[in-house]
């Protein structure tokens, strides 16, 4: 039986992958190490410090902590020009239905994501007010795969772990849902993401209860 939703951010609501890259790649430029798409896939659901200690790496850097944080917090910067001129249509396609929706059935809504700027893109899309709780990077302290910030959104929700269901496009955070001890719908890749219970392109037309079957939930 299911009685709430938590949601990954960046790649599952929105695509926001993008603009991290832009951010990153501008960033490895400036330290002369090459910084392609590929690379940035390493960087879905991870921290900020360790995103720039991956980048770091590729390019064979070692830096001092204070030089990574004033590196951190310039990325940081260039990341929220491109945020704040983000608009409500960035939302991906048949997202806002599909919360709607769970409300509707009175099913719990939460966020759960790596992201320290969550808070701001969720206003920057108007869906702040679709969330019953919202846990974020300023709220954990445990990343990826690891299950904090599923399984502290489940207690926001005041529901049990086994009656959550995780959407996520990253490996870690399909894993971060398995070992909370949460059912997870991929988003994205089926082969990437083959650890979900389910895989899905997107929420374009998709009706929760049509999805629950597919996973053997029930709603009452
Ligand atoms: C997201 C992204 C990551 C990003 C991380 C931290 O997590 O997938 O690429 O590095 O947040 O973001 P920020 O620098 O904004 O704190 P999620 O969990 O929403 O996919
Ligand atoms: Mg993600």
């Amino acid at each position: 039986k299911i009685a709430a939703c938590l949601f990954d951010l960046d790649g599952v609501l929105v695509d926001t992958a993008r603009y991290h890259f832009l951010a990153w790649k501008k960033l490895a430029e400036e330290l002369g190490i090459e910084f392609t798409l590929e690379h940035n896939e390493l960087l879905k659901g991870v921290s900020r410090m360790d995103s720039l200690d991956i980048i770091l790496n590729l390019g064979k850097l070692e830096l001092p902590q204070e030089k990574k944080n004033e590196l951190a917090e310039q990325k940081n910067s260039d990341y929220l020009n491109y945020i704040m001129q983000m608009g409500e249509d960035e939302i991906l396609p048949g997202v806002k239905e599909f919360l709607t929706g769970l409300r509707q059935r009175k099913i719990g809504v939460a966020l759960g994501s790596a992201s320290k700027n969550a808070q701001l893109i969720l206003e920057r899309l108007k869906i702040g007010d679709l969330f019953d709780a919202v846990i974020d990077g300023t709220k954990v302290s445990k990343a990826k795969p690891d299950p904090e910030v599923f399984l502290k959104g489940a207690e926001a929700l005041q529901v049990e772990p086994a009656a959550c269901l995780v959407f996520e496009d990253a490996i870690a955070g399909v894993e971060a849902a398995r070992n909370g001890g949460m059912r997870c719908v991929g988003i994205g890749d089926r082969k990437t993401l083959a650890m979900a219970d389910l895989v899905i392109p997107g929420f374009d037309g998709v009706e929760p209860e049509s999805l629950f079957q597919q996973i053997n939930l029930t709603m009452t």
